[in-house]
């Protein structure tokens, strides 16, 4: 429904006394909205038709954005996976500690138990927390997981009520789900064994014996074969429990819908975090071919079916309209990303970083801008924000939603950025802090954008990306510059001091909201 009616429904609805929504903190815990957070992995700034696509159509997604509001200025806090994540979920640039680099698939948990996260402030609101999909954020304790047994410290330990798990990424071992502490389906008989050092057992190599692979790397991920792709990491053993990557959407999607039957009676907060487009691309079969643009194309639309069936399921339980759908992404796009996947080649006119420079990794805005859409029909008129928003905000915005407010020291950059997000501010934050796979970290603060000094690689040719990294500072005006060509800190010294000593403030501090 378009605006007008709606509020001249709402108008006709206060005449008889009925319209009185209250805040959403005064509410009971029952009246809440449900939150569901569709979290895509490497989708680009211009890889759906709502932000400019025309070569690949998103149309469940660009509902969302029709029925919402579609951010233009939103940023993942990272230009990688786990940094990402941990800062979504804690509401603490990963910056700020060491070891949230890119997780390996046997990382012990890097995101201490007992901690407070945007799911465990929403459980102390009264919601019911599940994550289903993509982790990268370690499992279990010292010495990492034990997938034999019982596998803790993980989701569990830091808010989730229900956990079913991608471990890392699709593209390294194990290739098996984890639901709350247990590989699904193992065999006990038939143990897994991880190394990221050695070879374990004799199991076929992606090196050794190209052979048998269905898809073939372009770079790394030359590992242990599964279901006739490489992989990063070697592994033996749990055979039964092996995941096929065709059925992975499906199989994630339908455990997100069945949480949604589940918990439809009381407020419930789902993170959903997919595998698409992350390598290895395999879609279902019933979507290979339908993008004419190969399997990166095919998962897009893939993307979209999940997206597609978690709205009929909210629908199907009259909570479409007071549920917030959030649906972004955990950092830019990758073309090549390490498999022979015709990415590349097929890639036609289609630009997945949109007008942006850069992609996954890097410190240019394709690394950290990213589709962001926001619906929640029972509160928010649709449109579009060009606000500055970042994910590091949902955990207090959120929190703040649900009636339970932060303790100094938890969320620490996390601030309250609800009227942002609900489109009755246009305001949106003072400045934003990006951070790219070297390490290096750039502030934004009206329309100006400051790239801190990096000696690290400025070009990976694997990837064929720019990662914005120069031993020279860089200053760009975003505001006439958009696609970042033309460095300017050598005429504008002035906002160049400006941005590089608030940075430096912000790093030194330890934190970036106030305490007080
Ligand atoms: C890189 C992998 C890449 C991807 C990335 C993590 C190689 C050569 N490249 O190291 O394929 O897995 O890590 O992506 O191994 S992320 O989206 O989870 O951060
Ligand atoms: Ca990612």
């Amino acid at each position: 429904m378009n605006a007008a009616p709606r509020l001249c429904i709402c108008v006709c609805l206060a005449l008889l006394g009925a319209c009185q929504v209250p805040a959403p903190s005064e509410q009971s815990p029952e009246e809440r909205p449900n939150i569901v957070l569709i979290y895509a992995d490497d989708l680009g700034y211009g890889d759906l038709s709502s932000y400019g696509a025309t070569q690949v159509q998103t149309p469940a997604i660009d509902q969302l954005a029709e029925e919402g509001i579609l951010f233009t200025d939103a940023h993942a806090p990272s230009a990688t996976c786990t940094p990402s994540r941990y800062a979504l979920l804690t509401g603490e640039y990963a910056w700020r500690r060491e070891g949230t680099g890119i997780a390996r698939g046997d990382a012990s948990m890097i995101i201490e138990p007992g901690r407070a996260t945007l799911p465990s402030k929403l459980r102390e609101a009264g919601y019911t927390t599940g994550v289903i999909g993509k982790w990268h954020l370690g499992l279990g304790g010292e010495g990492g997981p034990d997938w034999n047994g019982e596998i803790k410290p993980g989701p569990l330990e830091i808010g989730f009520d229900e956990a079913f798990l991608i471990p890392a990424t699709g593209d390294r071992v194990p290739t098996v789900y984890v639901e709350n502490h247990r590989v699904v389906g193992l065999d006990p008989n038939d143990p897994i064994e991880v190394s990221f050092r050695e070879p374990v057992g004799d199991e076929p190599t992606g090196r050794e014996n190209p052979e048998l692979l269905k898809m073939h790397p372009s770079h790394g991920h030359d590992m242990t074969i599964v279901n006739g792709i490489s992989r990063i990491g070697y592994m033996k053993g749990g055979t039964a429990a092996r995941w096929v990557d065709e059925d992975m959407a499906d199989v994630i999607t339908e455990k997100a819908v069945q949480f949604i039957d589940k918990h439809k009676e009381s407020p419930f907060f789902l993170f959903f975090s997919l595998h698409d487009i992350h390598v290895p691309r395999v879609p279902h079969p019933r979507f290979v071919g339908k993008s004419g643009m190969g399997p990166r194309g095919d998962v897009i639309l893939q993307t979209d079916w999940c997206v597609e069936e978690v709205m009929k399921a909210l629908d199907q339980h009259g909570l479409a309209e007071n549920t917030i759908v959030i649906f972004t992404s955990d950092n830019g796009p990758v073309v090549d990303d390490g498999y022979e996947d015709q990415a590349v080649e097929l890639l036609g006119d289609h630009a997945p970083a949109g007008v942006l420079r850069g992609g996954k990794y890097s410190a240019f805005e394709a690394g950290t801008r990213v589709p962001f859409i926001l619906k929640w029909t029972e509160q928010v008129e649709p449109g579009t924000s060009d606000a500055l928003v970042s994910q590091v905000d949902l955990m207090a915005s959120l929190a703040g939603l649900s009636g339970v407010s932060l303790a100094p020291n938890e969320g620490v950059d996390s601030f309250d950025q609800l009227p942002t997000l609900l489109g009755e501010s246009i305001t949106g934050r003072d400045y934003l802090i990006e951070h790219n796979a070297a390490g290096t970290l750039s502030i934004i603060k009206d329309s100006w954008k400051f790239i801190e000094p990096s000696t690290a690689n400025p070009y990976n040719a694997r990837t064929d990306i720019e990662l914005g990294n120069n031993p020279e500072p860089q200053l760009y005006n975003l505001a006439e510059d958009l696609g970042e060509q033309h460095n300017v800190a050598s005429d504008e010294t002035e906002k160049l001091e400006e941005l590089s000593s608030l940075l430096e403030t912000i790093k030194s501090d330890g934190r970036s909201r106030p305490s007080n």
